[in-house]
């Protein structure tokens, strides 16, 4: 057997899968699509993933968890991007440009019926921490999203230097 053509085959089958997971399995109504992370620079210790969750069921929903492979990051949040409050210390932030903006954890991201909910850059947000190697263009990462009425959901993030 030729291995050129066995190598094409398996990288035919891996776009496949990953074209099948960015569009989102539906579970209880709920398709995550667009789903991406940043390219992150060599020493950075976190990351950062975006996607649109769609509820196309009747009932309410929300995201209520994330995880991530621990060979990918220590760990992953659910992150909001809010303009800074001096008091506030449960935040981190950077300064982007003007204003200063600041990411603090949330608990639930409240997906109603009927609705697309957007995480992307400058809002809601998947937080990856403590990166084990820095995000490379072109590699995807695997998020199990977990919904309190959907249960989990399992996404792959493309990973890109800028939206799709
Ligand atoms: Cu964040």
């Amino acid at each position: 057997m030729k291995r050129t053509s066995c190598r094409r085959r398996l990288a035919i089958a891996s776009v496949l899968v990953v074209t099948l997971a960015a569009c989102g399995g539906g579970s209880g109504g709920l398709e995550v699509t667009e789903a991406w992370a940043r390219t992150s620079p060599a020493m950075a210790e976190a990351g950062a993933a975006y996607m649109q969750i769609t509820n196309g069921g009747g009932a309410d929903d929300a995201l209520v968890g994330v995880s991530v492979d621990p060979a990918v990051a220590r760990s992953a949040e659910i992150h909001e991007t809010v303009m800074a409050e001096a008091d506030d210390e449960a935040t981190h932030g950077s300064d982007m440009g003007g204003g200063m903006m600041e990411m603090r954890a949330v608990d639930r991201l409240e997906i109603p019926a009927g609705e697309t909910v957007s995480l992307e850059p400058g809002g809601y947000h998947i937080m990856l921490l403590d990166l084990a190697s820095p995000l490379e263009e072109g590699s995807t990462v695997e998020l199990t999203l977990t919904f309190e009425n959907a249960g989990e959901l399992v996404v792959t993030a493309e990973v890109r230097a800028t939206g799709p």
